[in-house]
């Protein structure tokens, strides 16, 4: 099965119809992915952990490591013409590319950096998006992305990919070249798995503490089942492993992270993931409502996310609609 990216990608424009274009904007990202993987592997040895010192616009103190990756994903993007702008986390405001082109990439260039002192999976999270360049809208659903993925460092370095049909996955081998490893992955319906931070209790919704109370009675309470809770603290290893064998991952709304609207960031860190699942036959839900649809009012706007197994999803979408 195993075929490099580029292959893959040409087979996709010759007979999927998929955007030469586009297919050339993953391919820039894809190669972002791999120098900021081998940059990880090396870091504890070149010096470069630990905090660089400032704080983003989210107010969180960056790493060493956020800052060189946001660097990478910017000097790879500005080659491609092709590409206009960039949403980062770690950047206040859009950057505007000194090009034309008619892509806009949102990203979180590395996410789940308060793990790399202890060598925990991280990733890189993207989503793409058509943009007019002479006059960009930067605020538009998840159901507009052209594409969506993320790289994984962990054991293994993968990028998992989705232009809306289909979720795939590449694994980057000892040469440098991503080769398909994963063809149409498939999130079971149901699981035993769930992933939420449970220190956040206290401020949890009745949804959220019913859910997690039904699966803590197991097999005694109404889920009829036994259940295992499973979090990294890291959303990439988190989804990664609802996308190879389900689970559902949790990061709602609660009593604390309302005045922001959750916790997690809708264009580059919620949307991407949303889509990968839905690709892969999984549902992704604010609890409100489905996460594509909802219509951000600024760039780095958080969202409630829900996401996962369909009938794990489904029971918390249940929840929800008995909750005023
Ligand atoms: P980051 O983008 O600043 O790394 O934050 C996102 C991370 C996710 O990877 C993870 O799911 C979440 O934050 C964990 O949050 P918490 O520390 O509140 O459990
Ligand atoms: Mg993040």
């Amino acid at each position: 099965m195993s075929q490099p990216l580029a292959h893959w990608l040409a087979a996709a424009v010759a007979n999927n119809g998929l955007d030469l274009n586009l297919s050339g904007v993953i391919e820039t990202i894809a190669a972002a992915c791999a120098e900021l993987s081998g940059i990880l592997r090396l870091a504890p040895i070149a010096g470069q952990t630990g905090l660089a010192g400032h704080t983003n616009v989210q107010g969180e103190a960056q790493k060493q490591l956020d800052v060189i990756s946001n660097d990478i994903f910017i000097k790879h993007l500005r080659r491609n013409a092709d590409i206009s702008i960039l949403v980062s986390e770690e950047l206040d405001e859009a950057l505007h590319l000194e090009n034309q082109g008619r892509f806009m990439v949102a990203c979180d260039p590395l996410d789940g950096s308060s793990n790399l002192d202890t060598n925990v999976t991280v990733g890189s999270i993207f989503s793409v998006l058509a943009v007019d360049p002479a006059n960009p809208d930067l605020l538009q659903p998840g159901t507009r992305q052209l594409a969506a993925g993320y790289a994984a460092y962990g054991p293994a370095t993968s990028l998992v990919l989705t232009f809306g049909p289909s979720t795939v996955c590449f694994t980057l081998d000892d040469t440098g070249t991503w080769q398909l490893s994963h063809d149409a992955l498939v999130v079971p319906a149901s699981s035993g798995e769930y992933a939420i931070n449970t220190a956040r209790e206290r401020f949890w919704d009745a949804a959220t503490t019913d859910y997690v109370t039904q699966n803590v009675a197991g097999e005694t309470g109404p889920a009829g089942k036994r259940y295992n809770m499973r979090w990294v603290g890291s959303m990439v290893a988190d989804i990664h492993r609802i996308l190879m064998r389900g689970g559902i991952f949790l990061y709602p709304l609660d009593s604390e992270n309302l005045k922001t609207g959750g916790r997690l960031r809708l264009l580059y860190e919620a949307n991407p993931m949303a889509m990968l699942i839905e690709a892969a036959g999984g549902s992704a839900t604010t609890g409100r409502g489905r996460i594509l649809e909802v219509q951000p009012d600024d760039i780095h706007q958080r969202v409630a996310v829900i996401v996962g197994s369909k009938d794990e999803v489904e029971r918390v979408n249940a929840l929800y609609a008995r909750q005023p």
